[in-house]
């Protein structure tokens, strides 16, 4: 009699471990928002692009986006434009570091999501599907509009 009881003790017990650590599970994604999504509209001919926004990280540690991907487009890759003198060079990024409680803003001559073979020309107005994924798998899958920013020099150096 004694064993049985300790055994259901012991199942309770685990119960409510595994209850406890469901409740506190959550995904990087679940603490990632992600704000003001643009992509740029591309003059006819260009087939890269690159997409802009604010990741906002609400959790008390610092997190990673590590890829993205789009229907959009034949690749997409992390970049961050570098001022070098009277050029800018790209570097791509095999990860973006999101720091604690903080904002990560993607803009121009910074932080971009680079689109790279464009499937079709994308035009003001029009949104298209990116999905960015953080270091643990989670995910977020967003709409983009499409607006007509003016150029910059970084994304008319991408070929
Ligand atoms: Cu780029």
């Amino acid at each position: 009699m004694i064993n049985v009881f300790n055994s259901k003790r012991w199942i309770i017990g685990c119960l409510l471990v595994l209850t406890s650590s469901m409740a506190f599970a959550s995904t990087v994604a679940d603490k990632v928002t992600v704000t003001e999504p643009v992509a740029r509209e591309t003059a006819p001919g260009q087939t890269n692009t690159a997409i802009y926004l604010t990741l906002n990280n609400a959790d008390t540690k610092a997190h990673q986006l590590v890829n993205a991907t789009s229907p959009a487009a034949k690749q997409i890759q992390l970049h961050r434009s570098l001022q070098e003198k009277d050029k800018v060079a790209m570097l791509r990024l095999n990860d973006v570091m999101l720091p604690a409680q903080a904002n990560t803003k993607f803009m121009p001559n910074g932080l971009h999501i680079m689109l790279l073979g464009l499937n079709q020309s994308i035009k003001a107005g029009e949104k298209i599907s990116l999905t960015l994924i953080f270091e643990d798998g989670s995910y977020h899958t967003l709409d983009v509009v499409v607006q007509n920013m003016t150029q910059t020099m970084d994304h008319a150096e991408h070929s």
